[in-house]
């Protein structure tokens, strides 16, 4: 436990580490129960939202995904982490930034805001874990990692392979990965896209596992592509929510059927540990088209799951509840 504060540890709570007593129905909302602070000094995690929905094609609100995401963060937050088994904070010191600000009549201008948002974050050398938002948010927020750690290999769980062709300047949350990948940002062929069920034409080098091919094979023989194609170069996770079929995620911009379960979501989540991922988003919950909250639940869920497993990175011990 931390404290013995109750409630509200999103603004009373002084310190980084442990969890106190809150009503999850209740209280301050920060993503986990979290501490809002912008003292980056001692955090080894920094949760933020992003809340952009300028580049969607098709239905908008996911500037409202970071806030539907913390609501439905809270049930995450009271007892010892399944299946881990443990307190992901009595490892590892996780705040909540708040979110990017954006001035809505100056969209041109949001892309480096979110850019710089991300240099202020990480020059703490800290991890950014960012609350989306579009998809588009994860350019500028790849730049600035860019910038700190050289080409990325990109993980990436998706509907869309958002690598369609463009041109320059568009925003755009279906091109740019292409553009990502045309900037030396990233490394198609030391990245992988999963999940997808959409036509691209061309793979622009990436290493695709398509829908179908995951529910054959399962989420086991797709943590070893990953091993093959990422290995040990240094990675950005990006989960985009449409990943999900739209059973298990019908609140967002772009949904398209014969997804993936949120299980093999968070299976797949959960076998990432050994991969050197330097960053993180979880993207386009759009909280309009959900119902009873079963995405921002799902969103929510990864986004603890990617903290877990970061704690057992850090030593934190797993302990072993029933069959799993
Ligand atoms: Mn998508």
């Amino acid at each position: 436990m931390g404290e013995n504060i109750d409630g509200d540890q999103a603004f009373r709570s002084t310190q980084l580490e442990g969890r106190d007593r809150e009503m999850t129905w209740g209280g301050a909302l920060s993503f986990l129960r979290r501490n809002y602070t912008r003292d980056l000094d001692e955090a080894d995690i920094v949760v933020t939202g992003i809340c952009f929905d300028m580049a969607t094609s098709h239905r908008p609100g996911a500037r409202f995904g970071p806030r539907a995401i913390r609501a439905a963060s809270t049930g995450l937050a009271e007892l010892d982490a399944y299946p881990f088994g443990f307190d992901p904070f009595d490892t590892l010191r996780v705040a909540d930034y708040g979110d990017c600000y954006l001035d809505f009549g100056r969209p041109d201008d949001m892309p480096a805001r979110i850019e710089a948002h991300a240099d202020e974050i990480i020059a703490s050398n800290t991890m950014m874990m960012s609350l989306g938002g579009d998809h588009y948010i994860t350019y500028p927020i790849l730049k600035a990692h860019y910038k700190k750690f050289g080409k990325l290999s990109l993980i990436h769980f998706d509907a869309h392979s958002d690598t369609w062709d463009d041109e320059p300047k568009r925003m755009d949350h279906g091109s740019m990965f292409l553009r990502a990948l045309r900037e030396g940002i990233i490394d198609p062929e030391t990245s992988v896209q999963i999940g997808i069920r959409t036509h691209n034409s061309k793979t622009h080098g990436f290493t695709i596992l398509g829908a179908p091919w995951v529910h054959r094979e399962g989420i086991p023989a797709v943590i070893d592509v990953i091993r093959e194609v990422v290995g040990n170069n240094t990675a950005y996770l990006t989960f985009d929510i449409d990943c999900l079929d739209p059973s298990f995620a019908p609140g967002t911009g772009t949904p398209v059927s014969g997804g993936l379960t949120t299980a093999q979501a968070l299976e797949a989540i959960r076998g990432l540990g050994e991969f050197n991922i330097v960053g993180m988003d979880v993207v386009e919950v759009s909280p309009t088209y959900d119902v009873s909250e079963v995405t921002a639940l799902a969103a929510a869920t990864i986004a603890h799951d990617f903290i877990c497993v970061q704690a057992v990175k850090a030593g934190a011990v797993k302990q072993v509840y029933g069959r799993e």
